[in-house]
């Protein structure tokens, strides 16, 4: 301890102040880390400009690793993994209920990181700001995989995320999503590249969330089948569910597509907003490829085919235009409906895999699948 801070702590304890604020040491604006201790406390001690490389390996952290540490949007935190190496952050040793990663922080960039087998939800993002999300993967956790939510939840980005295998064993289903933007407000927040697939529930669910949120190059599917033997499973399985709570809300899903979910493709779920849905595939869901029954939605150029209960469910205050239930419009047959490609590696920029699965070569309808 310098002199400077003996004093300094002396003068804290004579004025009664109990408890000393000792100063932290600052950290370097980079710090590698190989060690779940380490990994802790670089992520908790964060500064603006800070970037965190993390080793390759698997980590196995005994409490959620949380920052309320802010950067700014010239000098955000970086949380990444060391070159090329394979970072797994595994929820094993946490206590139930508890999450693996928690961040109620502004410009912060996570990317190229695995958060699997979480007790509860995997990433959640609270009232968070300008951060980005690149390539990371929430996997078989026990509730929703990545979680943005709260008031105060601005431009956020997540790019080419994996969310797979979620299931809350206490809910059986009912609320592990892939990607929940749920209970909160806030504009200028896009998923997109998004692969969201075999969770309990929804593949994206919206529920709750007051501003608009853009969706686009995103697939959706298999979601809501009782894959865990669960005897009371109440997974709602919805490619993507568009709002609830009476939230009237205009989202945006561009070029995306949903298939094999056990209920809908696409849904308002009672958002009677303006809703506008472009370019996107329904293929063979449980229910319908597309419900809007009380939405002012504007569905355009879309495709559905051999979705369970109907192509659409469309109210009076629809906007339908250019989809292959609308009269006048053809529907193109696809190049391949063997999804076997669709969970193939991403291309080394993070993007999705290429497949022919549900393309049409048309340029006027449906997903491009990419
Ligand atoms: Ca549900
Ligand atoms: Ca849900």
């Amino acid at each position: 301890m310098s002199r400077r801070t003996a004093l300094a702590l002396t003068a804290a304890l004579a004025l009664g102040a109990g408890l000393a604020v000792l100063p932290t040491q600052a950290q370097a604006a980079t710090v590698v880390v190989s060690t779940t201790a380490d990994l802790t406390s670089a992520i908790k001690n964060a500064t603006a400009g800070t970037v965190i490389q993390v080793r390759g390996g698997t980590y196995y952290p005994t409490a959620t690793l949380q920052s309320t540490a802010n950067g700014t949007s010239s000098n955000p935190v970086t949380l990444q993994a060391y070159g090329s190496e394979t970072v797994k952050i595994d929820g094993l040793s946490l206590p139930s209920g508890d999450w693996i990663f928690k961040l109620t922080a502004d410009y912060w960039n996570v990317s190229g990181i695995t958060f699997q087998n979480s007790p509860d939800s995997a990433v959640v993002c609270q009232s968070c700001t300008g951060t980005n999300w690149n390539n990371i993967k929430t996997i078989n956790g026990g509730d929703s995989g990545f979680t943005l939510t709260g008031d105060g939840t601005v431009n956020n980005t997540v790019r080419n995320i994996d969310a797979y295998g979620n299931y809350d064993a206490a809910g059986h289903g009912e609320n592990a999503d892939g990607v929940a933007v749920k209970f909160g407000s806030g504009t200028g927040n896009l998923i997109t590249g998004a692969r969201l697939y075999n969770n309990s529930d929804d593949g994206i669910d919206l529920w709750s969330f007051s501003s608009p949120v853009t969706i686009e190059h995103t697939w959706s599917f298999g979601n809501g089948k009782n894959r865990w033997s669960d005897s009371a499973f109440a997974g709602d399985g919805n490619g993507y569910k568009l709002g609830g709570d009476g939230e009237v809300v205009a989202h945006v899903v561009n070029n995306s597509a949903a298939w094999d979910d056990a209920g809908n493709g696409f849904t308002e779920n009672s958002n009677t907003g303006a809703i506008v849905i472009n370019r996107t595939t329904s293929y063979a869901n449980g229910k319908y490829g597309y419900y809007f029954a009380t939405s002012s939605a504007k569905l355009g150029k879309n495709l559905a085919v051999s979705n369970g209960s109907a192509a659409v469910s469309k109210g009076s205050s629809v906007t339908s235009a250019g989809n292959n239930w609308d009269s006048g419009i053809a529907t193109p047959s696809f190049v391949s409906t063997d999804a076997t490609t669709t969970y193939n590696s991403r291309k080394s920029d993070g993007s999705l895999p290429t497949t022919t699965f549900l393309t049409t070569g048309f340029t006027t309808i449906g997903a491009t699948m990419n």
